[in-house]
């Protein structure tokens, strides 16, 4: 597999490739190795239909690096560059336009998103065959969530426990039809948020005393959310979700100086939450590295949540979504 990722290129000049954001279920929060960036233990998510990144990756002519603008913005092109390297050794100069379709950097996984179409779009344009699963290990490298959002639907990332980080890779759960399940993102602050996902997983690594009891209890959600989500028991895939979340905040909460991800109107959300599901309404939360609360809603429920998040004290607006298929080529 290792080879293929180094196959002579055929002459292409531009690819667009779109990838979702997902959102995960049971959390990655913490590395088992900084350089090769592996997670400490696996973790299961959702693939987003609508929250999508949109990449084009074109050859440069003539002399000069890689290029990167992200919603019309030039940026640092040096966290690019380090992906596409990992694709090809020799390559030529790149330049890399993505646009997201929501906040970027607000904690709704537009790294995931990005890095997902970036690989795609990056493999393409060197004229590379590298199947899904190769691809969600060059992804991981420039984002550990990124990996998952190679696939559609439900998607595991395995930490794997080979040195090499060879093992440490993304795979199918289900299709978005086999539960199709809908998403209401309460955003309560559309800004940038003050700590990096990165940041705030090496910070509570470092300095919780939370953090090992964490890791240790990952494996036993993972076996529980995968039961779950295969016999479509949305009562258990709840209490797992909220579990592994609030557990991963716990840590993040307990490092020091403590990690507060979360404002007034995130905690109005979650209370809202479990008011609609105490009231029979099909819906859990899960928090990420930001403010905003995702609701996971049965089938056919997002518009009763959407319209109680959205007049909560503290929610800026609100998104409500499906589940989407996995990261692929817009037009080649
Ligand atoms: C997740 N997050 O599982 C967790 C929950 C945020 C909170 O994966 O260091 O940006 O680039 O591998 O992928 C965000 O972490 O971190 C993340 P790096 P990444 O979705």
């Amino acid at each position: 597999m290792q080879g293929r990722l180094h196959d002579p290129p055929r002459k292409v000049n531009s690819v667009t490739a779109r990838a979702g954001a997902n959102i995960a279920l049971v959390k990655y929060w913490g590395k088992r190795d900084l350089r090769r960036n592996l997670p400490a233990a696996g973790s299961i998510s959702i693939t987003l239909a609508d929250l999508e990144t949109v990449t084009i990756v074109e050859p440069r002519e003539g002399s000069g690096g890689d290029q990167f603008v992200l919603d019309g913005q030039e940026q640092d092109s040096d966290p690019v560059s380090r992906v596409l390297d990992l694709l090809r050794e020799n390559r030529p100069a790149c330049r890399v336009v993505s646009r997201n379709s929501f906040p970027t950097g607000a904690g709704l996984a537009s790294s995931a998103s990005g890095h997902a179409a970036l690989v795609v779009a990056g493999a393409a344009v060197f004229g590379l065959d590298i199947d899904r699963v190769a691809l969600s290990r060059v992804a991981r490298r420039g984002s550990g969530s990124a990996a998952r959002s190679l696939f559609g639907g439900f998607c595991e990332l395995h930490a794997g426990v080979l040195e090499d980080g060879s093992d440490c890779q993304a795979s199918a759960l289900h299709e978005p039809a086999h539960w199709p399940l809908e998403v209401v993102v309460a955003i309560t602050d559309s800004g940038p948020k003050a700590v990096s996902s990165r940041a705030g997983m090496n910070q509570t690594m470092d300095t919780s005393p939370y953090y090992p009891a964490w890791v240790a209890s990952v494996d036993d959600d993972l076996d529980l959310a995968r039961k779950a989500i295969a016999e479509r028991d949305f009562e258990a895939l709840a209490a797992v979700s909220e579990h592994s979340a609030l557990k991963m905040h716990a840590s993040a909460l307990a490092a020091q100086p403590g990690l507060l991800y979360w404002n007034a109107g995130t905690l109005a959300c979650l209370h809202a939450v479990r008011e609609l599901r105490a009231a029979g309404v099909g819906v859990f939360f899960t928090v990420d590295a930001g403010p905003q609360v995702k609701a996971i809603c049965l089938p056919g429920q997002s518009g009763r949540v959407a319209a109680t998040l959205a007049g909560l004290a503290g929610v800026e607006r609100v998104l409500q979504t499906g589940l989407g298929p996995g990261a692929g080529l817009v037009s080649a």
